[in-house]
């Protein structure tokens, strides 16, 4: 009877486990140095409704720093980030912070250190999908840039490319 009671358990959690899986989707961006410099972190970005929570942990900026946080339309990090190109743009906006109801789809503004050099950043975005049919982010780069984003034209003065990722499905953990 008892064994009755356990297996009746797991089966339940085991349920429970599926659903949530499937309720959310979520999409990560390790992020490392480009060649000289010393960023590195994640970027997870999880479907909500019509809209896409980013949360951004980076650590090995110099203190008190903002730095320019966008995805680019390239889908390689390499020749220092270079490959990445412009910013995503699919619909063809100008260039914005995400205060901007129309910008490009991958301006996400900046990220700012701390004293200690770590940035974490939580915006939450419309205008993307992980791998919908709207502006799709699923195997773009992003690039961390080495000066602010002012927001200005074309793309926000935000100087040489310090960090880049590449955009993946999370891989789903064990059990
Ligand atoms: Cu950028
Ligand atoms: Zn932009």
């Amino acid at each position: 009877m008892k064994h009755v009671l356990v297996l009746a358990i797991a089966m339940v959690l085991g349920f429970f486990q599926v659903a949530r899986a499937a309720d959310a989707k979520v999409a990560v961006c390790e992020i490392g140095p480009t060649k000289g410099n010393t960023i590195k972190g994640l970027v997870t970005f999880t479907q909500a409704g019509d809209k896409i929570k980013v949360v951004a942990d980076i650590t090995g900026f110099e203190p008190n720093t903002k730095h320019g946080f966008h995805i680019h339309e390239g889908t390689e990090c390499g020749e220092d980030g270079m490959k990445a190109g412009g910013h995503f743009n699919p619909e063809k906006h100008e260039h914005g912070l995400p205060d901007k109801d129309k910008r490009h789809a991958g301006d996400f503004g900046n990220l700012e250190a701390d004293k200690d050099g770590k940035a974490h950043l939580e915006l939450t975005v419309d205008g993307i999908t992980i791998d919908g049919e709207k502006n799709a982010i699923l195997g773009h780069a992003m690039i961390i840039h080495a000066k602010v984003d002012d927001g200005g034209q074309p793309v926000g003065n935000a100087g040489a490319r310090i960090g880049c990722g590449i955009i993946k499905l999370k891989e789903k953990e064990a059990k």
